[in-house]
């Protein structure tokens, strides 16, 4: 309810101020830098990306790097996002010479000076029935739960090729893996 209420104020907002505000409203409990990395607590989050809809595939991914600054250990507990019907969190494993996915149901323990990597072809955000299919160039929200830090709001970039400007090695089309 709480959670509802805040919402509908930055809505509320957007109607009546500029978006500029809007945005300051939205981030009382977080920052982000210039560079996009977002901070809460002791977490930073940083290298987001959503994987844009393909074809007829009515699953994608995104992926974030999380990195625990603090003193003490935090747990990523799961995220959401409205543009799919369920959001879970995936790993991604060798069984044999196939990359088999997993829901990781206990979420991820993001240790004290460690850093959680989600990316393509490892973990991932794991966006399944997609209800609108985003599409490159656009932003759309995922919002992440941790146990300490509590939910965080990441706008998330849609590309064709997430995280490719970073040289992420072993790059993977999602579409090609076992949904
Ligand atoms: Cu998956």
């Amino acid at each position: 309810m709480k959670k509802l209420a805040l919402v509908f104020l930055g809505a509320t907002l957007a109607l009546t101020a500029c978006e500029k505000v809007e945005k300051r409203t939205t981030s009382i409990s977080s920052s982000s830098d210039v560079n996009g990395v977002i901070t809460k607590s002791a977490l930073s989050m940083s290298d987001y990306a959503m994987r844009a809809a393909l074809g007829n595939n009515p699953n994608t991914a995104a992926y974030v790097t999380i990195t625990n600054k603090g003193n003490a250990d935090d747990r990523l507990l799961s995220a959401a996002c409205d543009c799919a019907t369920t959001t879970t969190l995936h790993t991604m494993k060798m069984t044999g010479t196939t990359m088999e996915m997993a829901e990781a149901k206990d979420g991820f323990v993001i240790r004290s000076g460690d850093a959680l990597v989600f990316k393509p072809g490892g973990n991932h955000i794991m966006l399944e029935n997609l209800t609108r299919r985003p599409v490159e160039g656009e932003t759309v929200d995922v919002t992440l739960v941790f146990e300490k830090a509590g939910p965080v709001t990441l706008p998330m970039r849609v590309s064709n090729t997430p995280l490719a400007k970073t040289g992420t090695s072993g790059e993977m089309d999602h579409g090609d893996m076992k949904m």
